[in-house]
């Protein structure tokens, strides 16, 4: 199904004079509004394969309905969210769940859509019905050889299918790790690891990054090879120039300080860019900003400044993508309210007020430091993201416009209510 722009334009006109009035308001306010818009406008975020089916957890998996059944479906749900929202112009695949059979066609499908295909992904997490070697005691770290070089080569196949599409990395997520005190030598695991690795590294196209994502626990509960983000930047810095760090929000131990890591990785060059999900306990898959939407300001707050102290493209120095699949939401509305979240916090950084931030952490003026970061966090700078979707032929309230035009009805009267994507 497609979105006309004939619809698109009737929601806006409706809303428009509400939205010209809260505009208006917020915009007074701001100096640099042109140059915020802008920055609004160019920032997208790549939706995952892997989430536009309802997610399962391991007591179950209660499928949607109208779930897309091919890649050709998955990119046309991309295609719709993009038509609603303008900041969703990728999409990341994940092989073997999305293998795309003809790659020339499915580029041109995606071109249609207005999309680009973002950081591959490949999966040394499950043993897929074909493969001559079990992942059960991990991939890339594996103490028998012969599998090592199976999920080595896995990632080989998976960059070739990402230079047919156009893509320019590849993510490479390790659920290898130990349950249990005594399995796992931790020395040769990591060197083991780091070898594979090397080999993976090897085959990267020169404009290729490799993302090394790292993970605290699950499904290993003792251990897990690439298990923070200290583990992640050593096999980073080994690999070399094209190796770097990549930050999942639900990898960390409850209370971490991502903002801090996520600062210290810009500055040391290595940081690959995100997955975006928000949780309260663990890897919890929810939507973005659903629970913690503070810390994810204060993300960004250290992104605006550390790529500004680099001089680096926001949109387009690093990797922003979602990673969130979970199992009581429409997944399309969820991936709104996901994008939606990321371009408010992205949106309150940009207008904080770092020249006099910095003046205050100059001067230890704690109380003026809380200040200045929380008069940026309270502004209802919804106005502004809507304003930039406006600007640029998307809907004025995305999630709305999605259930006007009756989006999910549509798509189970074309693929029906018992269907079932690709994902975990
Ligand atoms: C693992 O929990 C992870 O975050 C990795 O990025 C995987 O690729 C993805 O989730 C699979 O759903
Ligand atoms: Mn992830």
């Amino acid at each position: 199904m497609l979105l006309h722009k004939n619809n698109i334009a009737n929601h806006n006109e409706a809303l428009l004079a509400k939205h010209k009035r809260q505009f208006g308001f917020v915009a007074e306010e701001i100096n640099n509004i042109e140059t915020v818009l802008q920055k609004l406008k160019d920032f997208q975020i790549a939706i995952p394969s892997w989430a536009l089916g309802t997610g399962g957890t391991r007591f179950g998996r209660f499928a949607g309905a109208g779930e897309p059944r091919s890649l050709e479906e998955k990119i046309e749900d991309v295609g719709l969210l993009h038509a609603l929202n303008q900041s969703s112009g990728a999409i990341s695949l994940h092989i073997p769940w999305d293998i795309p059979t003809d790659a020339k066609a499915i580029k041109a499908l995606a071109a249609q859509h207005g999309l680009r295909f973002d950081a591959m992904n490949s999966n040394t997490f499950q043993d897929q019905a074909n493969q001559q070697y079990s992942y059960k005691f991990g991939s890339l770290q594996h103490v028998d050889k012969a599998v090592r070089k199976q999920a080595i080569d896995h990632n080989i196949e998976v960059i070739k299918h990402g230079v047919e599409l156009g893509s320019e990395s590849l993510t490479v997520w390790l659920a290898d790790g130990s349950s249990f005190p005594g399995q796992l030598n931790f020395r040769k695991a990591f060197n083991n690891t780091l070898e594979s690795l090397q080999e993976i590294y090897a085959a990267l196209p020169d404009n290729w990054k490799l993302f090394v994502e790292y993970k605290a626990f699950e499904p290993n509960f003792y251990s897990m090879t690439v298990g923070d983000w200290g583990q992640s930047l050593l096999y980073a810095n080994k690999l070399g120039d094209k190796a770097y760090t990549l930050v999942d929000l639900g990898h960390h131990l409850p209370n971490a300080n991502i903002e801090q890591i996520v600062a210290l990785l810009l500055n040391e060059k290595k940081l690959a860019g995100f997955h975006f999900n928000d949780s309260k306990y663990g890897d919890d898959d929810l939507t973005v900003g659903s629970i913690n939407p503070y810390q994810l300001f204060l993300i960004f707050n250290e992104l605006v400044e550390g790529m500004d102290a680099r001089g680096m493209n926001h949109a387009k120095d690093l990797g922003w993508m979602i990673d969130a699949s979970h199992n009581v939401k429409d997944p399309l509305e969820d991936l709104l309210q996901s994008v939606e979240a990321i371009k408010i916090a992205y949106a309150q950084a940009l207008i904080i007020d770092t020249k006099a931030l910095q003046d205050a952490q100059q001067d230890n003026d704690v109380a003026k430091c809380q200040e200045i970061l929380q008069a940026a966090y309270r502004t209802d700078v919804r106005p502004l993201v809507a304003e930039a979707r406006l600007q640029t032929g998307g809907a004025l309230q995305p999630v709305q416009l999605f259930r006007q035009e009756k989006v999910r009805e549509q798509l189970i009267k074309e693929r029906g209510s018992k269907t079932v994507a690709t994902g975990l």
